[in-house]
């Protein structure tokens, strides 16, 4: 009894230290009286950060979030995780509640997936909070900051903070506000837009800038390095500010390092500000947007900031070297099956048009089709290994029986770059059956595939005499061998006579000797096909 209280003990403490609960939020189907969990959904917000213990992780559902659904601002996320379900499709909305800021981080916590916005005041997102060195993930975010001052405000020194791929904009001042002394700092692939003053300003913190695209938002990076000696490494980031004042990068106060390398400042009228280190890399070129105005940062073919970020760098999706900015350019085409796409009947031996989607802007140099029998284990059957990126390909389909057939193309854009996919499900081939075979004779070879005929003309005289030649006469239509057997009364063999009939008349000659029996002898002439008998009587 001891041992079992014991181990109850035990299990009721790991489970306490070492289980995080996963928790569930629906603003459109929960209940605040629910569970939490994902059958019984919460719907407010502000009950989940009221009811979670560190580590949890809370996802949320579609919908939006705000004082008419329940909540209570600012949405204080303490050492757990929110990450929206569908990125961008979970609102969280300060309005009219006169909150200065919308939602706060404390602790290790993070938001993921949000949009979040309000009617204005200070910060949309604070991360940070006195006294507590945290870790906070701020990812996949847009953060709304119209008639706020700040979009992302950091306010304690000695966190740790990753800030990665969040659209903030129309901050009255700055997008992302590093305003404490951050033990490290990560601002990775971020899009900030029209904020008034500054994309990012840094206050005294060690900070890494990197592969971020800023637009329109006065001086693109600032860094106040002073005082303890604080390194900012700002790198592989477009600052684009076209028709805005100010600065692309710039650095204050005495002490402390502002390194620049690979970035691309356009349209700024100082280019640097203060003492910025290095500029390896730095390019000042149009970035060529695909449509700046429109906010699609996209970089066209051509830009110069594609594949021009540090070789340092992680490669890019595709596998290039790092662009410049928070959209790198895909040098991948894209390519799609159409058809087969699974469910399709098609018989062995058939024409079958296989067809195809396949897009590169530089263009498709070709594509090669397999096909696979195992539901795309493998593709080790070679349809065409090189078809032109005509949208069609008539397919003999292979007669085989395939319940599991999936047809695959990769398709080679003119840069080199492949891409592949696939039927996305399986269709069958069915073996069509062999016709019966059929033979035809050509008409003018009819008389001479015809069996041959022997013809006896005249019968021998009966009865003969022993001693005497007896003639037997035949009428050949070609030229073949002949054998002639003459048969006893008892059915032996008493003489064979063979020849090379010529076409048309021939004669048998068998001479009986005086010992010759008399009697009934038969003759059997045998030739292709053909086998004429008769007899005669031998007297003494
Ligand atoms: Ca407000
Ligand atoms: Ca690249
Ligand atoms: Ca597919």
């Amino acid at each position: 009894m001891k041992t079992l209280i014991r181990a109850w003990i035990l299990l009721a403490l790991f489970a306490s230290a070492s289980f995080a609960t996963t928790y569930y939020v629906d603003a459109v189907n929960g209940l605040d009286t629910n569970a939490g969990n994902q059958a019984a959904p919460w719907k407010t917000l502000t009950k989940a950060t009221g009811s979670t213990a560190a580590g949890d992780t809370v996802y949320v559902k579609p919908g939006t979030y705000n004082a008419a659904l329940g909540e209570g601002f600012p949405i204080t996320i303490t050492n757990s995780f929110f990450v929206a379900t569908t990125t961008y499709q979970a609102t969280i909305e300060e309005s009219g509640v006169g909150s200065t800021q919308v939602v706060k981080l404390v602790g290790n916590a993070s938001l993921e997936g949000f949009t979040v916005k309000g009617d204005g005041d200070d910060t949309v997102v604070v991360a940070g909070v006195a006294g507590t060195d945290s870790t906070l993930t701020i990812k996949n975010n847009i953060i709304n900051a119209a008639n706020f001052i700040y979009g992302l405000q950091c306010v304690h020194a000695n966190d740790t903070v990753s800030v990665v791929s969040n659209t903030i904009y129309s901050a009255t001042q700055r997008a992302i506000f590093v305003n404490a002394a951050l033990a490290s700092g990560s601002i990775t692939k971020n899009t900030m837009r029209d904020c008034a003053n500054f994309g990012v300003y840094s206050n005294q913190s060690n900070l890494t800038v990197d592969r971020n695209t800023i637009v329109r938002c006065g001086t693109g990076i600032y860094a106040d390095t002073a005082g303890a000696g604080y390194t900012v490494n700002a790198k592989n980031t477009i600052i684009y500010n076209t028709g805005v004042r100010t600065t692309g990068i710039s650095q204050n106060g005495a002490g402390g390092t502002l390194n620049s390398s690979y970035n691309c400042v356009f349209g700024n009228a100082t280019v640097y500000d203060g003492t910025v280190s290095g500029k390896t890399g730095d390019i000042q070129v149009d970035p060529v947007f695909v449509d700046a105005a429109g906010n699609n940062f996209n970089l066209v073919r051509t830009s110069e900031c594609i594949d021009a970020g540090d070789p340092v760098t992680a490669v890019d999706p595709d596998g290039s070297r790092a662009d410049l900015g928070a959209y790198p350019y895909d040098h991948r085409p894209t390519v799609q099956v159409l058809t087969p796409n699974g469910g399709e009947s098609l018989a062995g031996g058939s024409s079958y048009d296989i067809t195809w989607t396949a897009t590169q802007d530089a263009g498709i140099d070709h594509l090669a089709l397999y096909y696979s029998v195992n539901s795309g284990t493998t593709y080790p059957n070679t349809i065409t290994s090189s078809v032109t990126n005509s949208g069609t390909y008539a397919w003999t389909v292979p007669n085989v029986s395939a319940n599991e057939a999936r047809v695959r193309a990769i398709v080679t854009a003119s840069n080199g770059y492949t891409a592949t996919d696939e039927s996305d499900a399986d269709f069958t081939i069915s073996i069509t059956p062999s016709p019966a075979p059929t033979i035809s004779v050509p008409a003018t070879t009819t008389t001479t595939t015809l069996p041959q005929k022997v013809t006896v003309t005249g019968t021998p005289a009966t009865p003969q005499l022993a001693g005497a030649a007896i003639n037997i006469s035949i009428l050949s239509n070609e030229e073949q061998p002949l054998t002639m057997y003459i048969y006893n009364e008892n059915v032996e063999i008493v003489n064979i006579v063979t020849i090379n009939a010529v076409a048309g008349p021939n004669t048998f000659t068998w001479t009986p000797t005086k010992d010759t029996p008399a009697g009934i002898y038969r003759y059997q002439i045998r030739g292709k096909s053909t086998k004429i008998s008769g007899k005669f009587l031998i007297a003494k």
